[in-house]
Order: structure tokens, then C-alpha cells, then sequence
């Protein structure tokens, strides 16, 4: 049989067409310029007593193009829109807490539930990828009996200041064993509130401390108690740091000491009551209501 060199190209042609078709095809569906983004989930601690807290953080990193120079600056959390965190409290693989923020997650969760409680992360870019899961388990052991748990107490005498100003911050704490039972008391500060500890202050005493905060933003204030049976409770202060002061705004006043009441006795007169003042709106401002009130 003679082949026909007519037909057997316009095949190769189809063919050729096809391939291109499948490889572009192929190109739109993974681009292969852009990497999904990477998620990590840390704990501060792997194991704790049924009704203790863990800390738990998600952060993530976008992932570019690798080896260009724009894809070294995608690799910054900026291009995260969104952080999930899933806490499956009693570990039977029903999440029973979500939390999705535009912000990389700090929580405390308290475990109750003795056994294995899951914790699964994930976060999406600025494209809509989303990275793989990734999953951290903590340990919840019983209650140690017989001891009863430290409570931390944390406070701060201001929890919104100017740059510059400072606040005192004081951790003590309570435990039905005896307060003597909290052998250390912890203090841990992130100025910046980027989630790394900037100053930690460890010791076997109530701490009453005065510091000063220069980073606007949310500062972020941890105090931890620890007994002599090494169960923990921690709490947490946000103290809001900005660069100008908060307007207070103040009522206006009128100052009525001039007014002859004896001309109000049961008559219709004309009586001129002094302008009011307002120190936020310096100069005269309108009244909105003047009221005469019988005796
Ligand atoms: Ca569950
Ligand atoms: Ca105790
Ligand atoms: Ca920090």
C-alpha cells in the first residue's frame, strides 16, 4: 500500500495541535511560577493536665517563583490573607472550634478533655492557594489528685498608653493548696506583638513590675504560674500602644452663678444666661435645651 505523504502530514499536524492544546491545558492548572504557601503550627508545650491551657500559634510563609527576586519577596507573610486554626478539643475527629483571621493565629486553648487533643492549621494566599494542612497533638493527662490548680492573676494599670509611656504590670497568684504551693511566677513580654518574647522574667515570687512600651501596635503581656506539682495557668493582657493621645472628650459647662433666680417667681421675664464653655471646641457653642426648674 502506498502511504500518501498529504494525509500522513496533516496527522502530524492534528497530533502537533493536540500536544499543544494538552501542554497549555496542563500549564493553566499548575502554573508552575507559583507554589502553594506553607503553614506552621506550634505549641508551647506537648502535654498537660485536664484543665490547663495550651498555647497554640499559626503562621505562614508565600511561596513564589523559585530563584527570581520576586519570588524572594513573596516569601514574606504579607501575602497570606487568610490563617484557619481547627482545635478538635477530644481528639474524636470532629473539629469543635474554628478560627480563620487575616492575622497569624495566638490562642490559648484550655483542654478539659483527658486524651489527645488535635489541632490543624492551614493558610491561603493572595491567589487562593492553600497550603497543606498541618496538624499538632497535645497530651491531656488527668488531673494530678489531691492538688488543686494555680489560678495566675495578671494586671496592668493601663491597657492603652502613648509611645513612650509606661505601665505597671503585676502577676501574682492563687492556689487552693496555699499560695505558697506557686513555686515560680513568670513573666513574658512581646513589645511588638509579633508573637516572639522580647523579655521573660522567671521567679519564685509575686513580680510587680513597671515598663515602658515605645512600639506602636499591641503589645502582648503572658504571666504563668507553676506549682510545686508543676501544674501551670497562664493568662494574657493585650496593652494597645499608639502615637498620639486619645481625645477625651469632656461635657460642656455652663456656669449659672450670675442668674438672678428670684426673677424666674411665677413670671414671664427676659433673662440672658451666660454662653457655655466646651474645652474641646474652644469659643461659643449653641444651647440645645435650657430648662426652668420650679424653686
Ligand atoms: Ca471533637
Ligand atoms: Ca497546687
Ligand atoms: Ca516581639
Amino acid at each position: 500500500m502506498k502511504r500518501n505523504p498529504g494525509v500522513m502530514s496533516a496527522v502530524a499536524i492534528i497530533l502537533l495541535c493536540l500536544g499543544v492544546l494538552l501542554s497549555c491545558e496542563h500549564c493553566i492548572l499548575f502554573p508552575p511560577a507559583h507554589d502553594p504557601p506553607e503553614v506552621t503550627i506550634t505549641a508551647d508545650t506537648t502535654s498537660v493536665h485536664a484543665g490547663e491551657s495550651v498555647n497554640i500559634k499559626v503562621n505562614g510563609q508565600a511561596k513564589g517563583s523559585k530563584g527570581s527576586s520576586a519570588g524572594e519577596q513573596a516569601k514574606s507573610d504579607t501575602f497570606i490573607v487568610e490563617y484557619y486554626l481547627g482545635v478538635d478539643y477530644n481528639g474524636d475527629g470532629n473539629i469543635d472550634k474554628e478560627i480563620r483571621q487575616g492575622s497569624p493565629i495566638d490562642t490559648n486553648e484550655t483542654l478539659n478533655y483527658v486524651g489527645t487533643a488535635k489541632f490543624h492549621a492551614t493558610c491561603t494566599d493572595n491567589l487562593g492557594l492553600t497550603s497543606n494542612p498541618k496538624s499538632l497533638e497535645v497530651i491531656v493527662n488527668e488531673a494530678i489528685p489531691g492538688n488543686h490548680r494555680p489560678v495566675a492573676v495578671l494586671n496592668s494599670d493601663k491597657t492603652s498608653l502613648i509611645k513612650g509611656e509606661s505601665a505597671n504590670i503585676s502577676l501574682s497568684g492563687t492556689d487552693g493548696d496555699g499560695v505558697e504551693d506557686i513555686k515560680n511566677y513568670e513573666l513574658k513580654l512581646d513589645y511588638d506583638g509579633n508573637g516572639t518574647i522580647d523579655e521573660t522574667i522567671s521567679q519564685s515570687s509575686p513580680i510587680n513590675t513597671t515598663k515602658r512600651f515605645d512600639i506602636i501596635g499591641t503589645a502582648k503581656v503572658y504571666g504563668k504560674v507553676t506549682d510545686s506539682k508543676n501544674e501551670t495557668d497562664e493568662k494574657t493582657l493585650e496593652i494597645k500602644v499608639s502615637d498620639t493621645p486619645t481625645p477625651i472628650n469632656q461635657p460642656p459647662v455652663v456656669n449659672l452663678e450670675g442668674v438672678n433666680s428670684n426673677a424666674l417667681d411665677g413670671k414671664q421675664v427676659a433673662i440672658s444666661l451666660p454662653e457655655p464653655t466646651d474645652v474641646d471646641t474652644p469659643g461659643k457653642i449653641p444651647y440645645t435645651n435650657a430648662e426652668v426648674i420650679e424653686g
